[in-house]
C-alpha cells in the first residue's frame, strides 16, 4: 500500500511541477511573452500550426489521462495482498477482441494525426504566391541576416520590413531562404514556423501578418559561437509606411559635410572590402549593407539598439 501511495504521490508532484513550470514561464516577462509567444499567432501559417498543435495536444492529452487512470487503477486494485501472497493471479492467454482493439484504435489515432498534419503542411508549404506578394530574399550569414527585395531594389540587414496584410486586401510576403555559409534557421514565432537556411538548397516561407508592429525572432539553428546573438526583427508596416520605407531605402546615402572625415576614413580603409554604401566606392558583400544603417533601430544583428 505504501508503495502505491508513493508512486501516486510522485506522479502527482511531477504533474504539479510541470504545471508550475509552464505557468511561471508564461507569466515571467509579459513583454517578451507577447512578442515570442507561440500561442499568440498573428499570421496564417502560424495560426494553422498553433491549431494543429492544440489538436495533437488534446488527443495525446486524452490518451495520457486514459492510460494513467488505468495504470493507477491497476496498481492499486491488483497490488500485492498478504491474503494472496502464495497464489498466482489468473493467467489470460490471447484475446482476439483485446488484440484487435489495441491494434485498430492506435492505427486510427495515428491516421487521424497524420491526415491533420498533412493538411496543414500542404496549406502552408504549397500556398501559391499571389500576384501582389512582396518577395524578399533572406540570406543567413555568420552571424547576421541579409534581406534583398529584388523587385524593389532594396538591400538591408537584420530588420525586415513587410506590409501588413488585412484579409480584405491580402498582401503576403514570400521569403526565399538562402545561406552564405552554414545552416541557419529563420524563426519569428508569431508569424510563421521555423525554416532552415541551408547552403545550396533554397527554402521558402511566407507570412501575412494581420496587425502592424514589431515582431522578434532569432536564428534557431546553432550556426557557430555567436549564434545566440543572431537576432532578427520584423517591422510590420501599414501599406503607406511600407511604401515610404522603400522610397527612403532606395535613396543614395546622405553625403553630410559634417561627417566628411569619417567618410574619408571609411572609404580609404578595409571597411569597403566588406561593406557596401550606395553612391560610394564601397561595394563589399561580406558584411551588412551600410547605406541606410541609421534607419535601423539596432546594429549587429539586433544585439544593441541605436540611440540617436
Ligand atoms: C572583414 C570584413 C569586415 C570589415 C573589414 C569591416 N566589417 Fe563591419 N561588419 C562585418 C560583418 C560580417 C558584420 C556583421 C556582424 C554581425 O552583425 O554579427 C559587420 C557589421 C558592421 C556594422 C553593423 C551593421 C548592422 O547593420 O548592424 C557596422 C556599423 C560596421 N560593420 C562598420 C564597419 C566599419 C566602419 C569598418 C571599417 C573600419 C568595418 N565595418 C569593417 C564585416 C566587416
Ligand atoms: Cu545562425
Amino acid at each position: 500500500m505504501q508503495r502505491v501511495k508513493n508512486i501516486i504521490r510522485t506522479a502527482l508532484y511531477s504533474v504539479m511541477f510541470l504545471f508550475w513550470c509552464m505557468t511561471t514561464a508564461a507569466a515571467a516577462d509579459p513583454s517578451s511573452r507577447s512578442l515570442t509567444n507561440i500561442f499568440a499567432p498573428q499570421s496564417t501559417p502560424a495560426k494553422s500550426i498553433v491549431n494543429l498543435s492544440l489538436f495533437v495536444l488534446t488527443i495525446t492529452g486524452i490518451i495520457f489521462v486514459v492510460v494513467f487512470t488505468l495504470l493507477v487503477y491497476s496498481i492499486s486494485k491488483f497490488r500485492a495482498k498478504s491474503a494472496s501472497a502464495n497464489s498466482e493471479p489468473a493467467q489470460v492467454y490471447g484475446s482476439t477482441q483485446i488484440e484487435l482493439a489495441w491494434t485498430i484504435i492506435p492505427i486510427l489515432i495515428v491516421v487521424v494525426l497524420f491526415l491533420a498534419t498533412a493538411r496543414v503542411l500542404h496549406a502552408v508549404q504549397d500556398a501559391p504566391m499571389p500576384a501582389g506578394a512582396v518577395e524578399v530574399t533572406v540570406i543567413g550569414h555568420q552571424f547576421w541576416w541579409e534581406y534583398r527585395y529584388p523587385q524593389l531594389g532594396v538591400v538591408t540587414a537584420n530588420e525586415l520590413h513587410i506590409p501588413v496584410s488585412d484579409p480584405g486586401h491580402p498582401a503576403p510576403t514570400f521569403l526565399r531562404l538562402l545561406s552564405a555559409d552554414t545552416d541557419h534557421s529563420f524563426w519569428i514565432p508569431q508569424l510563421a514556423g521555423k525554416t532552415d537556411l541551408i547552403p545550396n538548397h533554397p527554402n521558402s516561407m511566407w507570412m501575412d501578418p494581420q496587425r502592424t508592429g514589431t515582431f522578434v525572432g532569432q536564428c534557431a539553428q546553432y550556426c557557430g559561437t555567436q549564434h545566440a546573438k543572431m537576432l532578427l526583427r520584423v517591422s510590420v508596416d501599414t501599406p503607406e509606411d511600407f511604401a515610404q520605407w522603400i522610397r527612403e531605402q532606395r535613396r543614395p546615402a546622405v553625403a553630410d559635410e559634417r561627417v566628411a572625415a569619417g567618410r574619408r576614413a571609411f572609404e580609404t580603409t578595409a571597411c569597403i572590402n566588406c561593406h557596401a554604401i550606395s553612391g560610394t566606392v564601397a561595394n563589399g558583400r561580406f558584411g551588412p549593407d551600410l547605406t541606410h544603417l541609421m534607419s535601423r533601430t539596432t546594429i549587429a544583428a539586433c544585439e544593441s539598439s541605436i540611440n540617436t
